[in-house]
């Protein structure tokens, strides 16, 4: 077939995509059960290992090998692409030229010791996570673990208060902030959408591509200048910060901020299903995180059918977890905000 053919034959399946997913999406999400929301935090172990937590799309049916041939992670009794292609269009990892790059990717910056340090793959190592599970950030993570299907540790850490501000906090993550990653061996990795990319690399979650790949960065970025400073900023005053906090004075500004974000977002869904690019994956997770939330900010998303299609395509992902819901106090203050 000539490119041209080829051309076609994407385009109509990118019409079909349109169409048929989005309805299955939201049949799936019912099936999903947004109560799990409710449910998550008791399974959550502190400093344990973190309990397998509800909401996981198995029930679904539509479970996905997601880790690419070759990935220290890949099982290869799970389905992948001939069987795991589910009805929201998550395809399972395409076996890729992980080899090399995984040799690349182990090893690195480890001096002398290299050798021994680097039989072990770092997607092998235990992982753990500080994070506080109601933080958007942190939750990146949590999804993205989950439907790696990868073992980690969560641990709480409660930045509301100012338990990222402890000495020995800081001596990890200068920041003061969470989600801190840390590794068996003492390496440490911050940033939330950072985290994502390590956490994808050799994964169908982060394109192989180039240039695609560096349009997955923009979509993130796009969400740490342009979103996350209103979206999640708005929530956090609404549902943290006391009734009377000066802080509230900046919501109508925040919010007008915040619209012109989903603006944008609405108008790249309408061209497109995902925004990592033709699958879903890191720039879906990093922008999911507080769009799915935006109603605590006290957002109304109703302008914005493509976006809320879209949200709902992600909560039907195999392995899919929500964020738990906020702690009681934050709650009542999110009912009482304007
Ligand atoms: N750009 C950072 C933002 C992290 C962030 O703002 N974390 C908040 C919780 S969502 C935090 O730790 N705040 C505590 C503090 O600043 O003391 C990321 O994406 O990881």
């Amino acid at each position: 077939m000539g490119a041209a053919g080829l051309r076609d034959v994407l385009r109509d399946r990118e019409g079909q995509w349109s169409l048929g997913r989005a309805d299955g999406a939201v049949a799936a999400v019912r099936l999903a059960g947004d109560g799990d929301r409710l449910r998550l935090p008791s399974r959550c172990l502190g400093q344990g290992l973190c309990d397998r937590i509800g909401g996981r799309g198995d029930r679904l049916g539509v479970r996905a090998a997601r880790v690419g041939r070759n990935h220290p992670l890949h099982r290869s009794g799970q389905p992948r692409l001939a069987t795991g292609r589910t009805a929201v269009g998550v395809h399972a990892a395409r076996p890729r030229q992980a080899a090399g790059a995984f040799r690349r990717s182990t090893g690195r910056h480890l001096g002398a010791d290299a050798r021994a340090v680097a039989a072990q793959p770092d997607a092998l190592r235990m992982t753990t996570v500080h994070g506080y599970s109601t933080s958007g950030n942190c939750h990146k993570l949590r999804l993205l673990l989950e439907q790696l299907d990868r073992p980690y540790r969560w641990v709480e850490v409660d930045s509301s208060r100012g338990e990222t501000r402890t000495p020995e906090y800081l001596a990890k993550n200068p920041n003061g902030k969470v989600p801190m990653l840390e590794l068996d061996d003492g390496r440490v990795l911050v940033e939330s959408n950072a985290i994502l990319c390590w956490l994808a690399e050799e994964t169908s979650f982060l394109p192989p591509d180039p240039w695609q790949r560096a349009q997955a960065l923009s979509w993130m970025f796009f969400e740490q200048y342009s979103h996350e400073p209103y979206v999640a900023v708005a929530r956090f005053i609404r549902g943290w910060t006391p009734p009377d906090s000066p802080r509230r004075a900046d919501l109508p500004r925040l919010r007008e901020r915040g619209h012109e974000a989903f603006a944008v977002m609405e108008r790249h869904l309408g061209g497109h299903a995902w925004f990592t690019g033709p699958e879903y994956g890191v720039a879906d997770i990093a922008l999911f995180a507080y769009t799915d939330v935006a109603g605590d900010g006290g957002f109304d998303l109703a302008a914005y059918p493509a976006v809320r299609a879209w949200l709902a395509r992600v909560r039907a992902t195999p392995g899919f977890v929500p964020m738990p819901a906020p702690p009681s106090e934050a709650q009542a203050l999110l009912h009482q905000s304007p």
